[in-house]
Parts: C-alpha cells; sequence; structure tokens
C-alpha cells in the first residue's frame, strides 16, 4: 500500500540531486570555519534573505533558540503570538535555557499580530518589569493553517517594534512558501525583520537544517551561541551540500504543493462531515474541523491510517493536513477517496 503523508513536509526524503551532492561535498572543519560547503551555503542564504551574513544551525528550533538568546539577556522579555512555533512547540527554550520572559499577544485568524496589541504589551522602563527587547513574527504562520503575511502587513509591526527600538525576529521557517504564494522575492519579507530563521528541512526537502540570516554583528554573537547550546558542527558540509540543492533546486516547485493542497482542500470541502474554510487555504498547509458531533478526531486520524493515509491532529477538535514533494496529484486523490469512505462509515 502506498502510504500518503499529509502529517508534515518535514517527513520530506533528500532528492537523488541531494544524496549525489552528499557524496560529493567537500567537506572541512566548521568551527575553524574551514568547510568550504557550509561557507558557501551560508553565503547563499544570506544573499538570499537580503542579509550581511548567515549561520547554519541543525534545525528550526535551534534556529529560533539562537536567535532569541542573540537579541535578549536574562531578564528581556519577547513578544510574540500566542499561536507563534516558538511559543507552542519549542519547548520554551528560550525560557528554559535563556532567562527570557515570553509575553503573547492574541494571533489573528491571518497569522498576523494587531499592531495595536503589540504596543500595548511593551514595557515601560521600570524596576518591576522584564524589559522589552524583541517582537517576533511567523510567515508563513503554521497553527494559522499556513497563512501568507504580507511585507506590508509585517511592516505595521516593524514600524511599532522600532518606534520603541525593539528589534524583530522572523520564524521564516516556510518563508519561500510565503514568497512563491506572493510572488516575491524571499528578501522582500526579510527585510521587514533584523533577524530570519529559516527551513531547508521542510517544503525543501533536505534532510537536516536550518538557516539564521542578519548583521554580520548579529551572526557573530549567535555563532557563539550555537556553539553554548552544543550546536556548531565539524564536517558539516555533508549535510549543507543538500541544502544548497534545495535552495537551488526546491524553491520554485513550491508552488505545486500550494496546487495540490487548494485541491485537497477542495475535495475535503465536499466531504459530509469535515468543516473546511476554503478562503483560508493559502500555501501548503491546510486546517480544518468536523462539522459533527459523531466522530472524533482522533478516531478519523485512526481510521485513515488503517487506510494508508496519514493525517495530523493539532487539537481535539482540529487535523492539518500538510502538501510537501512526496505528495503528488494522485495521491492527493487517493487521500481523498479514503477520506471519502472513513467519513461515510464513521459520522
Ligand atoms: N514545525 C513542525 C512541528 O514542530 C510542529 C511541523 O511539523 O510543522 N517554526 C515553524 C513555523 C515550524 O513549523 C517548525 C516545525 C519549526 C519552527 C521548528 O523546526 P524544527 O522541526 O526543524 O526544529
Amino acid at each position: 500500500m502506498r502510504i500518503v503523508d499529509l502529517r508534515s513536509d518535514t517527513v520530506t526524503l533528500p532528492t537523488p540531486a541531494m544524496r549525489e551532492a552528499m557524496y560529493r561535498a567537500e567537506v572541512g572543519d566548521d568551527v575553524y570555519g574551514e568547510d568550504p560547503t557550509v561557507n558557501r551555503l551560508e553565503a547563499m542564504a544570506a544573499e538570499r534573505m537580503g542579509k550581511e551574513a548567515a549561520l547554519f544551525v541543525v534545525s528550526g528550533t535551534m534556529g529560533n533558540l539562537v536567535s532569541l538568546l542573540t537579541h535578549c539577556g536574562r531578564g528581556d522579555e519577547a513578544i510574540m503570538g500566542d499561536k507563534a512555533h516558538s511559543f507552542l512547540y519549542e519547548a520554551q527554550g528560550a525560557s528554559v535555557l535563556g532567562g527570557i520572559a515570553v509575553r503573547t499577544v492574541l494571533n489573528l485568524p491571518n497569522g498576523m499580530l494587531d499592531p495595536t496589541d503589540v504596543e500595548a504589551a511593551i514595557r515601560d522602563d521600570n524596576v518591576h518589569f522584564p524589559r522589552t527587547r524583541l517582537v517576533c513574527l511567523e510567515n508563513t504562520h503554521n497553527r494559522c493553517g499556513g497563512a501568507v503575511l504580507t511585507p506590508g502587513q509585517m511592516s505595521t509591526i516593524r514600524e511599532v517594534a522600532l518606534r520603541h527600538g525593539l528589534a524583530v525576529h522572523l520564524d521564516g521557517a516556510r518563508i519561500f512558501n510565503a514568497a512563491v504564494v506572493l510572488g516575491i522575492e524571499a528578501k522582500e519579507i526579510a527585510a521587514q525583520a533584523d533577524s530570519v530563521q529559516f527551513c531547508f528541512s521542510k517544503g525543501l526537502s533536505a534532510p537536516v537544517g536550518s538557516a539564521i540570516c542578519g548583521s554580520a554583528a548579529f551572526i557573530k554573537t549567535a555563532r557563539r551561541n550555537r556553539k553554548l547550546v552544543g550546536g556548531a558542527m565539524r564536517q558539516a558540509g555533508v549535510i549543507a551540500a543538500a541544502a544548497i540543492v534545495a535552495l537551488e533546486q526546491m524553491v520554485d516547485r513550491l508552488a505545486e504543493d500550494h496546487e495540490n493542497a487548494y485541491v485537497l482542500a477542495e475535495g475535503l470541502a465536499e466531504i459530509p462531515g469535515f468543516d473546511v474554510d476554503l478562503k483560508a487555504v493559502q500555501s501548503n498547509i491546510i486546517t480544518f474541523g468536523l462539522s459533527t458531533s459523531r466522530v472524533q478526531v482522533r478516531d478519523v486520524v485512526k481510521a485513515l491510517a488503517s487506510e494508508g493515509v496519514k493525517l495530523g491532529a493539532i487539537s481535539p477538535t482540529r487535523f492539518r493536513a500538510v502538501t510537501h514533494y512526496g505528495i503528488n496529484r494522485e495521491d492527493i486523490l487517493t487521500a481523498l477517496a479514503a477520506m471519502r469512505k472513513v467519513m461515510s462509515q464513521l459520522a
């Protein structure tokens, strides 16, 4: 049985070109700055984001953690959305390891923060309070169903941050999905932030890695903080080589994932029992619920798994489906047929 795995774009496998590049990668000790493949990847990443410098890290979680540790010291505060990946799914590393306070404001359904809420959350200079240092955005927004933020929307937050002397960090794990949807360069999005972390190992299909991009001074400190959290690697060119292929070959094809996500969402909307907001489907992530109380999300997920279709449950009442390089149009049709069958049996 062919498995249609819609749980995440993190399940993507490296392409043959990536495996070839990994095999042939020229390597050295990156802690000495001597891995030519890592150096090349970091230069490419900085260029794609329009920043002075970049740092290769093992994961998106480490990218966000190291960025927060670099912007904030102990007793400083970072403002982010209450549905931010960094708040929900990163074990609160910034607080646990960095003594950084996290202050959340409501995430709007479109992935944005309300600039008025952000401004109201900024602390006065007072001994009773932590010092507000940073505002974090996420684009595309994972928990907000892959919502895409435009540079114009992001600039409203940037403007508040600038007015108060705060920095902006972007969790751009899927920044290239956003750029492809908007038909612009990723650097136009990254321009609205001081630092950005983006992932090679999601829709771009590389096996490992993320990049942090920012000013040369920021990346110099981030490099020290990466060492601090044990993330300095040696012959990392072996994995950086796959990330180079990801940047060179896997960005434009994300449009295909977005089309497949929309076809999937349209099909889901026609299946009795599912509740799908088609207007909210913008990139490769669909979150949807149930319009009936006769079935439970976990039972649907279980029944689908036995039909070879893997789906995520992001809460007791909501599903998540993510399209990616490992999913073609036929898989979407297979998944829809299984969903129709399961819902007609359960609902
Ligand atoms: N997201 C994963 C899970 O952790 C939920 C997924 O399957 O979507 N920022 C964003 C916006 C992310 O979606 C993720 C991963 C990360 C950061 C963390 O990246 P990794 O998994 O590389 O640490």
